[in-house]
Order: C-alpha cells, then structure tokens, then sequence
C-alpha cells in the first residue's frame, strides 16, 4: 500500500490543490493532504478551518484524507510511513522555493518528494491572490471550492496575508 503526503497552508485550499491532490492520487493507493504551518505566512484561516474546508473539497475523493500537521513534516512523514511527499510546480518560482523543502525533508528522515507540473490553466490559481481578489469583493467562483468561496465571504477581515 503506497501513501504520499501532499503538504501545504491551504489558506484556503483551491482548485489548484485540488488538482495536484488528484495526480497524486493516481500514483499512489492512498493520500494524505497535510495542512501544516508555513512560518514565513500570516494564515486568514486557522488550521482547523483550513482543514474543515479541504475535508468538504476532497471528501468525495476516494483514498483521500486530510490531517493536521502541527510539527515537522518530514517526522510526520515517517510516522505515517509516507512513501513520498507529493508538491505542485506551477512555474519556476515554486521550483525554486519548494527544492530546498526537499532536500531538507530528504535530510530529516530520507522522505522523497515528487513535483507534479500543475495545469497550466490553473497556473494562476493560488491561495494568497484569490485571498487579494476576495477582499475588494472580486469573484472567485470556479477558482475555489463552492465552500471556500462562501467563507472568503464570510470573513470578518481579510487582513494581509
Ligand atoms: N497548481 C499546482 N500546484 C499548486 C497550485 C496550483 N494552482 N497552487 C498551489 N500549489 C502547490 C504549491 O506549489 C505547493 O507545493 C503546494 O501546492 C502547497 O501550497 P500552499 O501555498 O498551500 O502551501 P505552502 O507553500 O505554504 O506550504 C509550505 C508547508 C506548510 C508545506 C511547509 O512550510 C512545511 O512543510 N511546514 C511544516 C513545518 C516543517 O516541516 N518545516 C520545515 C520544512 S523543510
């Protein structure tokens, strides 16, 4: 049984996550979407909501489950006996940004992570723009899950994150 660990804030999950959840899913039996904490970002979300929301985006997704990762992800990884990590690449930045997380997770307990290119359709799809869009009232249908949309609505404040 093989079981890859797709890591991120998810703040808020997106159809671009959703996509990469759904190529790893192909290679692997089962998939563990990860919501875990990124220091360098200030979350809209607190993890608990952020991991509600993915678990009605994905719940539908057979061999897909969703947990909170307080710590480490790489001892995460090991104390699940994750195969691999599985990351979405949309374009060189993420390349960039995402190679020294590997090599690092590699360091930690010898974790493997595996970059799937995103649609290119969806190149433009992350969490911190669609956040920027919400918050002047923008229309982010079709680029979020329909339960993420309404809670982009409902948020008190979107402060800067
Ligand atoms: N198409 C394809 N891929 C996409 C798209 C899209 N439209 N949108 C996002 N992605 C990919 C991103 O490239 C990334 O690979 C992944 O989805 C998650 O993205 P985010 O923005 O939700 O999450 P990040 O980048 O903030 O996640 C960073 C982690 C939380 C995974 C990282 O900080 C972490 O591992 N934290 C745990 C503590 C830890 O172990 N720290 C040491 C790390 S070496």
């Amino acid at each position: 049984m093989s079981l890859a660990v797709c890591p991120g804030s998810f703040d808020p999950i997106t159809v671009g996550h959703v996509d990469v959840v759904r190529r790893a899913r192909v290679m692997f039996d089962e998939v563990v979407v990860a919501v875990a904490h990124n220091p360098a970002k200030k979350y809209l979300l607190d993890v608990e909501r952020r991991a509600d929301l993915a678990r009605d985006a994905l719940g539908g997704l057979d061999g897909v489950r969703v947990d909170v990762v307080p710590g480490l992800l790489a001892t995460y990884c090991a104390d699940v006996g994750a195969s691999a990590v599985v990351k979405g690449i949309r374009g060189p930045a993420d390349l960039d940004a995402e190679q020294s997380m590997a090599l690092m997770n590699r360091h930690l307990t010898g974790v493997e992570t595996v970059f799937v290119l995103g649609d290119p359709a969806l190149a433009h799809v992350a969490s911190s723009l669609i956040k920027d869009v919400a918050r002047y009232g923008g229309d982010v249908t079709g680029l979020v899950p329909p339960a993420v949309a309404a809670a982009l609505r409902e948020a008190p404040s979107i402060g800067e994150t």
